[in-house]
C-alpha cells in the first residue's frame, strides 16, 4: 500500500485539496445551466467552442440515442460532470437536471459538492423548483452562489429580483456585479467590489469568448450615460443595505454572492469563474454515518453518488461515479468496497469531461472519477482503503407513481432482466417486486412520470428488450415489515412488493386508504419513506 509514488502523492494531498473546487450548477427547468455549464468551460479555454459538451440540436457533438433524448427535448435527463483546469484551480463541475422528474438524480448530485451555483431566469425569477433547491441547499448547509442570467432578454428590475430573492429564500443576496442597462439592453456589470464598468462585446451565436474591455467609472458615464449613472445609483442603494460580500456569512449559508449574466452571449462568465475560485470553499472532512469525520489526509475513502450507462453508442459500459472524500486516488490502486467488504481494482479510471473520458491516474479529495465497468458498485456506496469508512447512505425520494414494466418479447427476457437490473441499480426507478406478479413483469416506481420514458426508451435502444408499461393507481408508497405484510396485503386496493434492496414497500391508492388503514390497525409498520423532496 506504500508504493514510493503514493507516498508522495499523499504529501500532495492538503495542497492539492485546496485547490479543488466542486460545486453543482442547479436551477429551474430551462434557466440556462447547460448553456451555463458550456461557457464556463469556454471561459477555461477547455473547449473551443460553445455547443461541444452536450452536443445541442444544430450544434457539433457526438450523437448516441441516450443523448437523442436529450437533445430531441431540449432539457437535461440525467447530471453531467466536466473536470477542468482554471488559473491555479481545479474545478469539478456537475451540471444537474432543473426537471422535478429528474430530482432524485440532483439530490444526489448535492451529496457530492461542496457549493452550488443557482441560476435564476431574469424574466422569471425565483420559480418552484429553484424555492425547492434553495431549501435542499440550506438543510445540507452547501453555499449557493446565485447568478442572474438570461439578463439579453427582457426581464424583472434588478432591485426587484434581489428583493425577491432575500424575501422568499431567506439568504441575503449579496450582488458582486451589477447589470448596466436593464434586462433585455445588457452592456456590461458594474463590479461592486472596486467600482469599475466590465463592457461586454457580442460575438457571432455566443460561440466565442466575449470580450470585456474594463472601464474607469468616468470612461463609463461617458460612454453609457443614464444606464451607467443608473447602475451607480442601485448600487449605492445596495450599499446601504447590508448587500456587501461577507465570506463568513456566505459560507454559514446566510448570505448569496451574485452575478449578473448572459450564458448564451458568454456575458458574466470570466466573472463567475473568478468568483468560485476565490470564494466557493474548497473540499473539507467529510462526516461518516457515526458523525465522525473522516479527514482530508486520512487514507482514500470516497462515495458513489451516480451510476450511468450507454452515455455514449462508443462507450457502452457502466460508469460509476464517485467523489473523493480523503487521501489520494491512484488508478490501479486496490480499495475495499465497504458494502460487500471485498476488494474492488480500480483498474479502469477516467476523468469525465461531457461524454468525453481520459484516463486519470491520480485524483485528490474533491475529484470526480468515473469508475470503469465497475458491477459491483451502486449509488451511495462507500469504498475505502487502511481505516474502514461508511459515508451516510443517500437517501431515496418516496416514489408516487407506479407502472408494471412487461418485456415484448418473449425470447428477450435475458435482456430484459439484464436491462432492469441495471436500471435499478442507477436509481432510474426504483423497482418492485411480487411472487403474484412474478420475475416476467415488475413494478417501477418513480419520483416523476417522465422516468418511465427514460426507462422505456433505454430498456429498447441500450438493453435490445422493447417493454410496454402499465400505469397503475398507486400514489403513494410506504415502508411495511414481515410481520405486519400479511395484515397489510389483505387489506382492500393495497398492495406489497419488495423493493430491491430488500425493503417491503406498501402501495396504496390515496392518502385516506393509508390513513384508514392506520386508524383501523394502528399496531400494522406503515412508515413514510423519507422526508427530503424536491
Ligand atoms: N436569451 C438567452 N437564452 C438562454 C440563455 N441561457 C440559456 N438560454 C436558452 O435557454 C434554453 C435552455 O437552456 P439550457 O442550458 O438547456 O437550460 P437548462 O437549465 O440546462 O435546462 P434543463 O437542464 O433541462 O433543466 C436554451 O434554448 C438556451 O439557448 C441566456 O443567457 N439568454
Ligand atoms: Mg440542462
Amino acid at each position: 500500500m506504500s508504493s514510493p509514488s503514493i507516498a508522495a502523492a499523499a504529501a500532495e494531498v492538503l495542497p492539492q485539496a485546496a485547490r479543488r473546487r466542486t460545486f453543482a450548477v442547479i436551477s429551474h427547468p430551462d434557466a440556462g445551466k447547460s448553456t451555463l455549464t458550456e461557457a464556463l468551460a469556454l471561459h477555461a479555454r477547455v473547449i473551443g467552442q460553445a455547443g461541444a459538451v452536450h452536443g445541442k440540436a444544430g450544434r457539433r457533438g457526438t450523437v448516441s440515442d441516450w443523448m437523442d433524448m436529450e437533445k430531441a427535448r431540449g432539457i437535461s435527463i440525467t447530471s453531467a460532470a466536466l473536470q477542468f483546469e482554471y488559473r491555479d484551480a481545479v474545478v469539478n463541475l456537475l451540471d444537474t437536471p432543473g426537471h422535478a422528474d429528474f430530482s432524485e438524480d440532483t439530490y444526489r448530485v448535492l451529496t457530492a459538492v461542496d457549493a452550488a451555483v443557482m441560476l435564476i431566469d431574469a424574466a422569471k425569477g425565483l420559480e418552484a423548483q429553484t424555492m425547492k433547491l434553495f431549501a435542499v441547499c440550506r438543510h445540507r448547509g452547501i453555499p449557493v452562489i446565485t447568478v442572474v442570467n438570461k439578463w439579453d432578454r427582457p426581464g424583472k428590475d434588478a432591485l426587484e429580483l434581489m428583493d425577491e430573492v432575500s424575501e422568499r429564500t431567506g439568504l441575503v443576496p449579496t450582488p458582486l456585479t451589477w447589470p448596466v442597462g436593464i434586462a433585455g439592453d445588457f452592456r456590461g456589470v458594474l463590479d461592486r467590489r472596486d467600482g469599475s464598468y466590465h463592457r461586454f462585446t457580442r460575438t457571432a451565436g455566443g460561440a466565442t469568448i466575449a470580450p470585456e474591455e474594463v472601464l474607469t467609472a468616468a470612461a463609463a458615464e461617458a460612454r453609457e450615460g443614464v444606464d451607467w449613472s443608473r447602475a451607480v445609483e442601485e448600487g449605492e442603494l445596495l450599499d446601504a443595505t447590508e448587500a456587501d460580500h461577507d465570506q463568513e456569512r456566505f459560507l454559514a449559508g446566510e448570505t448569496t454572492p451574485v452575478i449578473f449574466a448572459s450564458a448564451v452571449s458568454n456575458f458574466g462568465v470570466g466573472a463567475l469563474l473568478d468568483v468560485l475560485v476565490d470564494l466557493a470553499p474548497a473540499p473539507s472532512g467529510r462526516p461518516d454515518a457515526d458523525g465522525a469525520v473522516r479527514k482530508l489526509d486520512d487514507p482514500f475513502s470516497a462515495f458513489v453518488f451516480k451510476v450511468q450507462s450507454g452515455m455514449d453508442a462508443a462507450h457502452r459500459d457502466r460508469l460509476a461515479y464517485i467523489r473523493i472524500c480523503s487521501g489520494v486516488f491512484e488508478r490501479g490502486m486496490v480499495v475495499t468496497h465497504a458494502t460487500s467488504g471485498r476488494p474492488f481494482a480500480t483498474k479502469y479510471a477516467q476523468h469525465v469531461f461531457g461524454r468525453e473520458r481520459e484516463s486519470v491516474d491520480v485524483a485528490y479529495p474533491g475529484d470526480v472519477v468515473g469508475l470503469v465497468n465497475a458491477n459491483a458498485l451502486s449509488v451511495g456506496d462507500t469504498l475505502y482503503v487502511d481505516s474502514k469508512v461508511q459515508f451516510p447512505p443517500l437517501t431515496t425520494f418516496a416514489p408516487e407513481y407506479f407502472a408494471v414494466m412487461r418485456g415484448r418479447d418473449t425470447a428477450k427476457f435475458k435482456q430484459f432482466r439484464r436491462g432492469i437490473g441495471q436500471l435499478a441499480s442507477e436509481g432510474v426507478a426504483q423497482v418492485l417486486r411480487s411472487d403474484r406478479r412474478g420475475d416476467a413483469a415488475p413494478v417501477l416506481a418513480v419520483v416523476g412520470p417522465m422516468q418511465f420514458e427514460v426507462a422505456q426508451h433505454r430498456m429498447e435502444s441500450e438493453f435490445g428488450a422493447p417493454v410496454e408499461l402499465d400505469r397503475l393507481s398507486y400514489t403513494i408508497a410506504v415502508r411495511t415489515d414481515a410481520a405486519s405484510a400479511p395484515a397489510v396485503a389483505s387489506s382492500r386496493g393495497v398492495e406489497v412488493l419488495e423493493r430491491e434492496d430488500g425493503e417491503l414497500l406498501a402501495l396504496f391508492m390515496d392518502k385516506w386508504d393509508l390513513r384508514s388503514l392506520q386508524q383501523r390497525s394502528p399496531e400494522l409498520t406503515l412508515e413514510p419513506l423519507v422526508a427530503a423532496q424536491l
